[in-house]
């Protein structure tokens, strides 16, 4: 009996029975993973009982012996695989280092310009109702209405026109590669710096199979847990002429003693994606998208801009006469985990919504290929097709979990 089964049977229980659920579910929920044994080894580590709030080689407590080695090395292993001048790999996740960017170059009431959050944008990229819309002048743009892509020539426009101290590129939902020249030229054109925020793709850059805004950006934003496949946690990479105002608005701007335990996972997930097999990783994971992506279209779906270039899509469900949420949650029934999403120009409310989102990076590490992402596509059509069908459900929750016994997911390799 383990030490948390003796001292706490109810979290345990509940713990063991998420494990069942990640082993035996299609998780296609496009934020999510799987981290390997060693990365959460690391999370699960003493490390997180120390404080050390400062920077290596410069913190307010004694007893940083190993600490620092530790954020150091997660520091070197970022800027080697992105090729970045300065790293911060202290916010506690994406939120907070959105906030840490605002806060080393805007004073409140400074215009910032992003992708509206109903078309693809994150809640920190002006949403009104975020911190980020409320304390600053956030413009928005959208997507194209009859392509469902980024127009950039309306994005210069809109830019030239509310001149943003801010120019942030980057998204939630959107499936299409981002023109990072286009991006610079714009915030050039209006004086902005260019935060590109590559929080879902970060692991497709690290592998090579998305192109990189570091050349581009003067600051990037990114979490740690998504395509990246590292714990809960974000790091903020910049050009070195930002370095001290980045890091002076991380700590002691925004926050205090960064997790320790999240660093050194942080710098586990790093050395991981910095091999060849992360690399093919990588490309898997946009080619099981596509795979899945062109299984839908062929049954009729209406994907938002037609396909995908990374590792989502994003499904506008008008079409076939049923709700997102109503969708996704016979889905859930039937053993497939996605969200319900809005979709450009929605005329139904964010919690009700017409779509759902689905991303590759979760079954891709758990080593689905082409051929089991269309066996999902057949499963997600005939449900949908029929929502109210709990026969079907369940029998389809039979089927995937006995496909996915024949793939242990990284870190639940034990239960089989
Ligand atoms: N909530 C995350 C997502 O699901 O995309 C973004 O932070």
């Amino acid at each position: 009996m383990s030490d948390l089964q003796q001292r706490d049977p109810e979290i345990f229980h509940l713990i063991s029975q998420e494990e069942k659920r990640q082993q035996n579910k299609i998780r296609l929920i496009a934020s999510e993973n799987y981290v390997s044994t060693a990365v959460m080894e690391a999370t699960g580590s003493v490390l997180t009982n120390k404080y050390s709030e400062g920077y290596p080689g410069k913190r307010y407590y004694e007893g940083q012996q190993y600490i620092d080695q530790v954020e150091s090395l997660a520091i070197q292993r970022a800027k080697d695989l992105f090729g970045a001048e300065h790293v911060n790999v202290q916010p506690y996740s994406g939120s907070p280092a959105n906030l840490a960017v605002y806060l080393a170059f805007l004073a409140p009431g400074d215009t910032i310009l992003g992708m509206a959050l109903p078309h693809g944008g994150h809640l920190t990229h002006g949403a009104k109702v975020s911190i980020s819309g409320k304390y600053f002048n956030a413009e928005s743009y959208s997507l194209d209405q009859q392509t469902g892509r980024l127009n950039y020539d309306t994005i210069r426009d809109k830019a030239l026109a509310c001149r943003p101290k801010i120019l942030i590129a980057g998204h939630s939902a959107y499936s299409r590669v981002l023109d990072f020249p286009r991006f610079r030229e714009i915030a050039d054109a209006c004086g902005a710096l260019l935060l590109v925020d590559m929080a879902h793709f970060a692991g497709l850059v690290a592998g090579g199979a998305h192109p990189s805004p570091i050349p581009y950006a003067d600051v990037v934003t990114t979490t740690t847990h998504k395509s990246l496949r590292g714990p809960r946690g974000a790091m903020i990479l910049c050009k070195q002429e930002y370095a001290a105002a980045i890091d002076k608005a991380v700590f002691p701007g925004l926050q205090g003693g960064p997790h320790n335990n999240t660093t050194a996972a942080i710098a586990v997930a790093l050395k991981e994606a910095s091999t060849d097999a992360f690399k093919q990783y990588a490309s898997q994971i946009v080619k099981n998208a596509q795979a899945l992506a062109a299984t839908l279209i062929e049954r009729g779906f209406d994907l938002v801009t037609g396909g995908t270039d990374n590792h989502l899509m994003l499904i506008d469900l008008t079409n076939k006469g049923v709700t997102g949420k109503i969708a996704a949650k016979a889905l859930d029934a039937a053993g497939i985990v996605l969200n319900y999403n809005a979709v450009p120009y929605d005329t139904r409310k964010p919690f009700d919504p017409s779509g759902i989102r689905l991303g590759s990076a979760a079954v891709t590490s758990r080593g689905f290929k082409e051929e089991q992402m269309v066996q999902i596509g057949k499963w997600i059509d005939a449900v949908i097709a029929d929502p109210a069908n709990t026969a079907l459900q369940a029998d389809i929750a039979a089927a995937v979990q006995q496909l996915c016994s024949g793939f242990p997911a990284p870190g639940l390799e034990y239960l089989g």
